[in-house]
């Protein structure tokens, strides 16, 4: 369970990091799990359902940026979805009932793991009210050396920022120069393995890259109240209506949603480059600096 001032520090900063949430033998064991997917990429020479691959992986030297939807990947990752120890901090912060939106395990790997550009989850998933957010499950000792998520306290209380480029088109990432945040405030989710931090969905956050030489395993679950819909519809993220009902993580079904005013840009007309917010934001400027791994 969070305390008052957990529960105070989220609504009133939009983010909050807790350490202690993940077990270390579940750890240990998404991390096992985490290195034969890393060994089977091997495997892959271009980014499938599974993988999202960074620059100059190869065989001999495979390099991982993403595992896409872990929780369909591999029971460990949806048990924990679903674990007490997660949904009694969900109840406290979106309300009696959850539903896993969508779950993506960001690798930053020693060395050159990807930056992530500023955003906004809600600018890619906007529901009927934002009672939604995300929980950042830290599976190695985190700092800004390797990589941690970077959020901007109280963003999620103003606008959804324009995530378009010149063209019109969803790059998936702000103009930082545009749009008017003061990156200084910035704060590092840093925390011990096992620590999770959970972010509001207009949370504006984004991270560097790791040129540590040591891992950052970032696992994430996108989390809507049982009673938000998706305003993009069912197909992307459940499928259909028999998958939305699936994923209800803890609470009662409802086929009624709640309605609350909240900023909306749609993510449309869709990114040109498909297949994850990586690859979204390659049509976008930089914000974070990035060093072209040495290739093997
Ligand atoms: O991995 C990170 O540091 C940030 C991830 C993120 O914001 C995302 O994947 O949407």
């Amino acid at each position: 369970m969070l305390t008052s001032h957990q529960i105070e520090q989220y609504k009133e900063d939009g983010a909050v990091i807790v350490p202690g949430i993940l077990d270390a033998a579940t750890c240990k064991l998404m991390k096992d799990v985490l290195a034969e997917l890393v060994e089977g990429s091997r495997g892959v020479t271009a980014h499938t359902d599974v993988y999202d691959l960074e620059p100059g992986h190869s065989a001999a030297d495979p390099r991982v940026r993403r595992i896409k939807k872990p929780h369909v990947v591999n029971p460990v990752f949806y048990d924990f979805a679903k674990s007490k120890v997660l949904t009694d901090c969900l109840r406290q912060l979106i309300g009696p009932s959850g539903r896993l939106y969508g779950s993506k395990l960001n690798l930053k790997s020693p060395g050159y793991g990807s930056p992530v550009e500023w955003h906004q989850d809600w600018a890619f998933y906007p529901h009927t009210n934002d009672d939604v957010l995300a929980i950042g499950v830290m599976l190695d000792d985190t700092t800004v050396a390797n990589g941690a998520m970077y959020v901007i306290p109280g963003t999620h209380k103003g606008p959804t920022f324009d995530h378009h480029g010149p063209d019109g088109y969803f790059t998936g990432g702000m103009d930082a120069e545009a749009c008017g945040v003061d990156f200084s405030k910035a704060v590092a989710c840093e925390g011990p393995a096992g620590s999770c931090s959970f972010h509001h969905v207009r949370t504006v956050h984004g991270s560097a890259q790791n040129t540590s030489n040591r891992p950052r395993g970032l696992l994430l679950y996108e989390v809507a109240a049982g009673d938000a819909f998706p305003i993009m519809g069912l197909g992307s993220a459940y499928g259909n209506y028999e998958g939305y009902k699936e994923r209800l993580l803890y609470g009662t079904e409802t086929i009624t949603p709640r309605f609350r005013e909240a900023p909306v840009r749609l993510p449309l007309p869709p990114a040109k480059n498909q297949g994850s917010i990586y690859e979204n934001q390659t049509a976008g400027k930089r914000y974070f600096g990035f060093v072209e791994p040495p290739s093997m």
